[in-house]
């Protein structure tokens, strides 16, 4: 019984940004939190910021590694098999140029990452949830998932692959009362520029500069609501936007 009580999310990329700010707001509701990424030390220190009584299984994986996939959440122990939330959000952009001078290492990495990864992470958790006829997937689009804008796109296409995606899963896994819900940001200050541009700060810090952009916790907020709602109600596709923001490429830096 004590099993069968235990609410339980999983979050892929919890090492940073979104992904962790949502552990934590999930740990808050009280779900018991297995959190993902690559960097172990990372992960490790997660634990730290979880609320007292919140259990915390770490899991360290790189989500492009299908076999690690598998076999890191084939192989968690009963108590903790029973995933009653999946939050798909391991991804980022990498490079920021016109198609015709893209680098096929950084479009490998986002169809791999972004796309792929977020496949095989369901793939293993999809039967759980359809098993116990219950369940709630969050996957993390973008504004970039909704527009393509210039120079964004391979990341854009791999986050129109996440919108279409999702919009599939909700359809084919309908019939096991499982809830999909697409969440899209806008501008949210994490390391995602820092990737983006590998490691050049100033570049990175200009993204957020002029304007109030997004906070990781803003878009965990709003995953915790989203997940908090009666059996009957899905909040199937979030578009969150900074409010100096209107589309992927206006922003109003006058405010
Ligand atoms: P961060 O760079 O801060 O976080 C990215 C997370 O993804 C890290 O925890 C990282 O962990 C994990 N990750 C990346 N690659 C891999 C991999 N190969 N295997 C496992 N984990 C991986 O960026 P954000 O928090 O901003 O990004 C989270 C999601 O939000 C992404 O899907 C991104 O596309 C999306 N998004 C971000 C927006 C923004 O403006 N910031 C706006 C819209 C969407 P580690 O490196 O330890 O593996
Ligand atoms: C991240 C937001 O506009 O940089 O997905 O693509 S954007």
């Amino acid at each position: 019984l004590e099993i069968m009580d235990r609410k339980i999310a999983l979050i892929t990329g919890a090492t940073s940004g979104i992904g962790k700010a949502t552990a934590i707001a999930l740990a808050q509701l009280g779900y018991h939190i297995i959190a993902t990424g690559r960097r172990k030390e990372r992960l490790d220190s997660l634990k730290e910021e979880l609320p007292d009584g919140i259990d915390f299984f770490p899991l360290c994986f790189d989500v492009r590694d299908k076999e690690a996939v598998h076999s890191a959440i084939s192989g968690l122990p009963d108590n903790w098999k029973n995933i009653d939330v999946l939050v798909n959000n391991a991804g980022n952009a990498h490079g920021l140029d016109p198609i015709q001078s893209g680098s096929l290492e950084d479009w490998d990495a986002m169809m791999d990452i972004n796309v792929k990864g977020l496949l095989y992470v369901s793939h293993e958790v999809m039967p759980i949830m359809i098993a116990r006829k219950s369940g709630i997937i969050v996957n993390i689009g973008s504004i970039a998932g909704k527009e393509v804008y210039p120079n964004g796109n391979v990341y854009c296409g791999s986050k129109h692959a996440v919108d279409a995606i999702t919009n599939g899963m909700r359809m084919d896994l309908n019939p096991y009362g499982i809830k999909v819900i697409g969440v899209h940001p806008g501008l949210v200050k994490t390391e995602f520029s820092i990737v983006r541009f590998k490691g050049d700060a100033e570049r990175s810090d200009k993204v957020y500069q002029g304007f109030e952009p997004l906070l990781p916790e803003d878009i965990a907020d709003t995953i915790a609501f989203a997940v908090s709602r009666p059996k009957h109600v899905v909040l199937a596709d979030i578009v969150m936007l900074p409010t100096a923001q209107a589309s992927a490429t206006i922003v109003n830096k006058n405010l």
